[in-house]
């Protein structure tokens, strides 16, 4: 019992206390969090590229929240200030920190040839949460309009062409890993309109199976020439234990299967963090097999999870 109590606490102590410290803070709210990089659109034509840039310190701080709209509908105009690339009939950017929510709504006017929009939200950083209690949502909506009636169609692409990339783009890790793309393509016949809404997931939230420490948004489409389209998107994480003390295989079901998991957590630490990081059983976290919830894992942790599994 004392080897095994040395095993819950050899180089455990930090660690639970950093895990205790980040489950504080999740529930107290992001109170380290922070926003930054500015809000831009970038659009691309045969007229060349426009950029609008929004810097932080021209949104509206209240409280936990940023906010910026575009006042008034704006010409994208090519790097020789003179030819028109774009419209932007609208723009606008709701960053709620405490409660980890970007949401942006765009309009945009293409302009004489098919143009393509990189937009990109502030980055909203928090302090991480661990892939045991990480979960994410992201939903999107497009209207398109065919504007010329003279036979034309409409159409709107993620970037890049034909590789199905969504248009919009919830990602994290300062936007080097993806959380989820929404809405590939759609069309609108002559004069005509299409709109696409996706949620993903269809209802609440759903786990990253990573840590997650930022949120970003963007947007990155192709649109037909001369055709409008408005788009909003929201995405969020929440931080929400995903696994019950005692579920070893983090299979999100604490019973037998477990058995075997716990045992050897409480025999053998290093081993079993070794065992459970995606290879050869899914990444899982040593300290859930602290059923009694005493700090520690080691033996007198063993009647409460012989318990639990029978009851
Ligand atoms: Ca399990
Ligand atoms: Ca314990």
């Amino acid at each position: 019992m004392d080897i095994l109590g040395e095993v819950g606490n050899r180089g455990g102590r930090t660690a639970r206390i950093l895990w205790v410290l980040a489950a504080a803070l999740c529930c107290t709210g992001p109170v380290n969090a922070d926003i930054s990089g500015p809000f831009a659109v970038e659009a691309t034509n045969a007229a060349g590229t426009g950029t609008l840039v929004v810097e932080l310190s021209e949104g509206v701080w209240l409280g936990q929240t940023w906010s910026w709209s575009l006042p008034a509908p704006m010409e994208i105009i090519a790097g020789d200030g003179i030819t028109l690339v774009a419209v932007l009939l609208n723009a606008s950017v709701f960053i709620d920190v405490e409660n980890m929510d970007i949401q942006v709504g765009l309009g945009v006017l293409s302009g004489p040839s098919d143009t393509e929009f990189n937009v990109t939200a502030p980055l909203l950083s928090f302090p991480i949460i661990p892939f045991t209690a990480a979960q994410g949502r992201a939903s999107a909506t497009i209207d398109l309009t065919e504007t010329e009636g003279i036979g034309g169609t409409a159409w709107i692409t993620g970037l890049p062409l034909g590789s199905g990339t969504g248009i919009f783009l919830a990602e994290y890790e300062s936007g080097t890993k993806r959380f989820t793309d929404l809405v590939g393509y759609i069309a609108a016949d002559n004069g005509g309109t299409a709109s696409a809404t996706q949620n993903d997931p269809l209802f609440g939230y759903r786990p990253f199976y990573d840590d997650v420490s930022d949120l970003q948004v963007r947007l990155a489409f192709k649109i037909s020439h001369d055709d409008v389209a408005f788009a909003t998107t929201v995405c969020g994480a929440t931080s929400d234990q995903l696994y019950e003390a005692g579920d070893l295989n983090c299979d999100g079901v604490l019973d037998g299967f477990d058995i075997d998991h716990f045992a050897q957590v409480i025999a053998d630490w290093d081993a079993y963090v070794a065992d459970h990081d995606g290879d050869p059983y899914p990444r899982c976290d040593a300290w859930l097999a602290d059923v009694n919830s005493d700090g520690v894992v080691n033996g007198f942790d063993i009647d409460t999870f012989v318990k639990a599994v029978i009851g």
